[in-house]
């Protein structure tokens, strides 16, 4: 705010809107403040900026991890959300939730008892789904929206992932469904990438991000499985989310990842 005792009155407005703009758009608030310059021109006393106070963090409540207490845990759905909020630069305040143990606090919350839970005006809203379309709607800028026609790309990962995990017969099947659906995605993105609605990322690779990363972790221990080097395109797409700021901020850790799939790799 320096840069407003040594401006004349003409550009003052000009550049008081532009510092404005550029605050509103860190902090989606604007609260009104008068400035105080240390020496004071005759041409800025008196002058009322609208400046914007620090957002309150959004509460949200998020899996604790089960190797290492007070960390995040491995639900991609809660990493889903978690990279909705980074990319769109919202602050938040993480509430670690046992999920073997749940907290009275919780289930009087979601009596689902299941993460993501946020709130939002006041609301707790659960439900990866409903919590980033909520989050579009009320933070829209910068726009993560992914235009309906792609937003089911590569949504059956997931589910041939767990089957593939699962099973213990290696040649029923399950290995050539995911690798379908893997096959599916490279040449999509092949044809549309790098990211799915194409040279930006949105919606969409956020909530397939974190499913491929846990494909990546569980299939690499329980099954030395690897994505085909067939699959380049797949590849670099999963390099270049993992390596995002948001993911490495919001990732689970490795052994929490394999810790949390062996139930359903031994049941
Ligand atoms: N459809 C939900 C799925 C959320 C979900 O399954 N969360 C798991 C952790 S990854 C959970 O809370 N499980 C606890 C339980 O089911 O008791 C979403 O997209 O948010």
């Amino acid at each position: 705010m320096s840069s407003v005792k040594i401006i004349t009155p003409s550009t003052t407005t000009t550049l008081l809107t532009t510092t404005i703009k550029h605050l509103a758009c860190n902090h989606n608030i604007l609260t009104q403040f008068s400035s105080r310059p240390t020496h004071k021109p005759r041409q800025t006393r008196n002058l009322s900026l609208r400046m914007s106070a620090p957002m309150a963090p959004i509460e949200i409540c998020v899996k604790e991890s089960i190797t290492t207490p007070n960390k995040l845990g491995d639900c991609p759905f809660t990493q889903r959300v978690l990279l909705t909020l980074e990319e769109k630069h919202l602050p938040y305040d993480m509430k670690f939730v046992d999920l073997n143990n749940k907290p009275e606090w919780f289930l009087k919350l979601n009596p689902d008892g299941k993460v993501p839970l946020i709130k939002l005006d006041e609301q707790w809203k659960s439900d990866s789904d409903v919590i980033t379309e909520a989050l579009e709607e009320k933070f829209p800028q910068p726009s993560l929206t992914t235009p309906p026609e792609k937003v089911s790309v590569g949504s059956k990962i997931f589910s041939t992932f767990i089957g593939f995990l699962k099973i213990k017969d290696p040649s029923d099947g399950t290995e050539e469904a995911l690798l379908n659906e893997l096959n599916a995605l490279n040449d999509y993105l092949k044809d549309n990438g790098p990211f799915i609605n194409g040279n930006e990322v949105s919606a969409a690779d956020l909530s397939l991000g974190p499913k491929l990363y846990h494909m990546e972790i569980a299939l690499g221990h329980y099954k030395k499985w690897l994505v085909p080097d067939s699959l380049p395109n797949l590849k670099s797409y999963m390099k270049s989310i993992f390596a995002r700021d948001s993911f490495v901020k919001t990732r689970a850790q490795t052994e929490d990842v394999i810790e949390g799939w062996r139930p359903k790799v031994m049941g």
